[in-house]
């Protein structure tokens, strides 16, 4: 289902031509708005006027989040503070965070994209909508609330946190779409098998997860464990929130907002752009919007970008599920390693995706520890059982990164666990 058809299924020309309209239109706005863009571009030896279409691109400068530090709060907000009618800002715990300033077009640029994805997950104006995100700064719950809403869905404000009474108003207000991270879906499932329920218990029928990494096989245990659909949405604060991309009826990769975004994808190290196909960095510029319009913004999500025929008539470009950040690999023992490798092990075997990975440095040397759950449905705490079953998850992992981690098993519900992103790495190294 679609939100906004002839939108969504533009042939890929015209789409190119709108993009390249709107491109000319923001840069201008950028030069003649923002002292910090017009600086950065007369450096780079780069005007306005050399920016004819989608092809010039490349020309700009990049975007770091290291320039929004630069310019915080509001150097780079490009209309007057009187024309805005929001603000959110990233949960960035180190440094400074990024504020994002909405108008009201802004917004409701940002609340059509998320609207986009919820049709194209099924909902309708039938479905009621729990929102499970955070509320507040972060962009989550307030982004999937406008969108539910204007799609004419009733919207179940819930924010995150108290699990029991997130399953008891999905049980007596029929909830039948569920958005929130995918870590807190796993925990809503977890809860469910400790009360004794089931999927035949809730109304639940979709699943809308993102703001964090997630793999196919925790895709794979949701579905089956909440008896529903599940679906991918990514975005990221400096370029609105969520709904930059989501996923269709195929659930193989996010589609692109492309009437609002540009991506592009680099090579983290050189800054080349790379073909279709290959795996790089993602590179967003916003088109559209009014008030902290992002060029060639580096999100150091590193991911594939692919356009061929989508069985859901959607033209829009797909980007691959971020297989992790460009700065969350770790290097133990000299080896890469990302947390969506272990991840993916650790659901195929069949635990929980509440697991932390420890890394400390003792004698010179790194060591290496994964502390995951089991299941609820699945717990079995006899030494015999859990030291085989640590044994076989130690030489499993081992297959798919290299090196071998120590692997502690725990009963279920017992690692800490956060209401909105998962926290996986302790990386103690860093402290010494
Ligand atoms: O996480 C916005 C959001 C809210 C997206 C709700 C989806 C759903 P930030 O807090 O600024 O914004 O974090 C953005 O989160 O650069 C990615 O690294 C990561 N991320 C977001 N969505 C996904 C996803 C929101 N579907 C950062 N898969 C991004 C993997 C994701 N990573």
């Amino acid at each position: 289902m679609y939100y906004q058809k002839e939108i969504e299924t533009m042939p890929v020309e015209a789409l190119k031509d709108l993009q390249s309209r709107k491109l000319v239109r923001q840069v201008n706005h950028v030069y003649e708005n923002v002292a910090y863009y017009r600086d950065k571009m007369d450096k780079a030896g780069v005007r306005p006027s050399d920016i004819k279409s989608v092809e010039d691109l490349r020309r700009l400068p990049f975007l770091e989040k290291e320039d929004l530090r630069n310019t915080y709060p509001s150097g780079m907000l490009a209309v007057p503070i009187k024309d805005c009618v929001r603000i959110h800002s990233t949960s960035g715990t180190t440094g400074k965070r990024v504020i994002a300033y909405y108008t009201q077009h802004d917004l409701d640029l940002w609340e059509d994209c998320v609207a986009r994805a919820l049709s194209a997950a099924g909902a309708t104006v039938d479905d009621t909508v729990q929102i499970c995100f955070g509320y507040g700064l972060f962009t989550g719950g307030m982004g999937f609330h406008g969108a539910s809403q204007k799609l004419g869905c009733v919207t179940l404000p819930m924010s995150s946190g108290n699990t029991e009474r997130q399953i008891q108003f999905m049980q007596d207000l029929g909830s039948t779409v569920l958005c929130c991270t995918p870590s807190y879906a796993g925990y809503l499932a977890d809860t469910l098998t400790v009360s004794g329920l089931t999927p035949d218990d809730i109304p639940l029928k979709i699943g809308i997860f993102g703001a964090e990494p997630w793999t196919e096989e925790m895709r794979a245990s949701i579905e089956k464990r909440l008896g529903i659909k599940a679906f991918d949405i990514y975005g990221l604060t400096e370029i609105s929130g969520p709904g930059v991309a989501f996923e269709c009826e195929e659930q193989n990769g996010m589609h692109i907002n492309e009437d609002h975004f540009i991506a592009e994808i680099i090579n983290p190290i050189t800054g080349e752009v790379l073909p279709e196909g290959e795996k790089g960095e993602l590179v967003l510029t916003s088109i559209d919007k009014e008030a902290f319009p992002m060029m060639r913004y580096r999100t150091h999500d590193i991911c594939v970008l692919k356009r061929g025929k989508c069985s859901c008539g959607r033209s829009f470009i797909k980007m691959a599920k971020p297989m992790g950040r460009s700065d969350d690999m770790m290097i133990i023992r000299g080896v890469n390693v990302f947390p969506s490798q272990i991840e993916s092990v650790l659901l195929k075997e069949g635990y929980s995706n509440n697991y932390l990975i420890e890394i400390d440095r003792v004698n010179s040397t790194d060591t290496f520890d994964v502390f995951v759950e089991f299941l609820p449905e699945d717990f079995d705490d006899t030494i015999k059982t859990v030291t085989a079953r640590e044994k076989r998850l130690q030489s499993e992992l081992k297959k798919m990164v290299g090196i071998s981690p120590a692997v502690h098993l725990r009963p279920p519900m017992s690692l800490a666990r956060s209401d909105g992103k998962a926290v996986r790495i302790n990386d103690k190294r860093k402290l010494l």
